[in-house]
């Protein structure tokens, strides 16, 4: 291992250079929460008490041995793989991860079934955040909120406000607001005749939900659009200018548009978003992920697109205001491994964004100087940022480098395989 606080130390000096203060930065990223996704550890398959696999037009692909078959399996490998996760964390829980001895449909569901995840993050001292899951279920084949049949459409509405009790249930408990995620697959294989009544479904279903649940408290709600799903490529009731349109409409302090960086066209980043919803919203959910090709969900990388979304939340002064999640699956690798490099990967786009000289850069656009501006941008690219980084990582005690990934490597013969 090389001198770590030596490259720290050198770092330091070349970004003051810049005027740029590396503790201030290391400290705003640390105590900034990225919200990791519990559907890695088991390929989204939850532990409810009946058949069947994943639906709703998202896959995970790979066999990779060791996944969690449990609940208690789940949690002890995310213990795993916070251990190498610097920074301030979160978890987001989907409604299929519920616990209970017999089979408790969606519309039954109730805090108690996710009383040991409470306990949990109290004692781990994390904040919950939670997700309705309007997939994998026989109700769910044809349209769940957007349904025509007025039974499955109200059982939807029903789980959608369970989902709004539970998330109250966690902010109570864990004294942080729970964000919750509202994601419905509804679309069809072909161009329908009919584009406005599912939609119009939609609507009265979350107006429906909003409405039964208005005294629910310390719950933000994030509104996911999508542009096709695998089997519903052609329609999306829940499109982006439908979940656009709602957003803003509700004009609520709780109802907010989820952007998920694998749900648009292959050209369209979320990046050039963010600029054009903060002009009317006050906050933002993402779900930062890896299209590629399509909405495949890779492990989340350290890429030019994750970097842009960092760059534009910080300049926007926006980082603060932005509910940061993860949202991959990769079940053809270790999946430990998948989570500590998506979330260490989301981590150090941040703190890639935040060593930036910012104020120096904004100060030469606004006087007119976009010579000097590509100059300045392009000059950071190569910084010594990896400098900062294992400094971070070993000051957070979190794992410099790669030395994390032999430990991962044991716990995978000692326990995964053991599975
Ligand atoms: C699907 C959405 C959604 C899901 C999770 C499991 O395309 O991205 O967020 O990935 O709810
Ligand atoms: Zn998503």
């Amino acid at each position: 291992m090389y001198d770590v606080k030596k490259g720290y130390e050198l770092a330091k000096e070349y970004y003051a250079q810049y005027g740029i203060d590396v503790d201030k930065m290391i400290e705003i990223c640390d105590k900034t929460p990225i919200s990791m996704h519990c559907w890695q550890g088991d390929d989204v398959i939850g532990f409810e008490k009946k058949d069947g696999g994943l639906t709703g037009g998202i896959q995970t692909t790979g066999n990779y041995p060791g996944k969690a078959t449990t609940p208690e399996e789940l949690r002890a490998d995310i213990e795993k793989a916070m251990a190498y996760i610097p920074g301030e964390l979160k978890v987001n829980v989907h409604a299929n991860y519920q616990e209970a001895d017999t089979f408790v449909d969606r519309n039954e569901i109730g805090p108690e079934h996710f009383e040991n995840w409470a306990n949990w993050a109290v004692e781990k001292g994390i904040g919950l955040d939670f997700n309705p899951t309007y997939f994998s279920h026989p109700k769910s084949e044809k349209a769940t909120l957007s349904s025509a049949d007025e039974d499955i459409r109200k059982f939807w509405v029903e789980h959608g406000i369970k989902c709004r009790q539970i998330g109250e249930y966690f902010y109570k408990k864990t004294g942080k607001v729970c964000v919750i995620n509202h994601w419905t697959p509804d679309g069809d294989k072909e161009f329908p005749v009919d584009t406005l009544t599912p939609r119009l479904q939609l609507k009265k279903s979350y107006d429906e939900i909003f409405e039964a649940t208005k005294d629910v408290e310390g719950v933000m709600d994030g509104i996911e659009s999508k542009v096709f799903g695998i089997g519903a490529e052609s329609f999306t009731a829940g499109s982006h200018e439908f979940c656009m349109g709602y957003v803003m409409k509700a004009n609520s302090d709780h109802i907010i548009m989820t952007l998920d960086t694998g749900h648009y066209h292959p050209t369209e980043v979320v990046s050039a978003k963010l600029g054009a919803v903060y002009t009317f919203s006050d906050h933002v959910l993402l779900h930062v992920s890896r299209p590629v090709r399509w909405d495949s969900d890779h492990v989340v990388a350290f890429d030019d697109e994750t970097k842009a979304i960092m760059e534009e939340l910080v300049r926007l002064g926006k980082l603060q205001d932005t509910y940061i999640a993860t949202d991959f699956f990769d079940a053809s690798i270790n999946r430990i491994v998948a989570w500590v490099t998506g979330m260490r990967n989301t981590r150090k786009a941040m703190l890639y964004a935040l060593l930036q000289p910012n104020e120096m850069m904004k100060k030469v656009e606004a006087d007119g100087d976009v010579s000097g501006r590509l100059a300045i941008t392009q000059e950071f690219k190569a910084a010594p940022f990896a400098l900062v980084w294992d400094y971070y990582c070993d000051k957070t005690n979190k794992g410099v480098g790669l030395s994390w990934l032999d430990e991962v490597r044991q716990y995978e013969k000692d326990v995964l395989l053991k599975r």
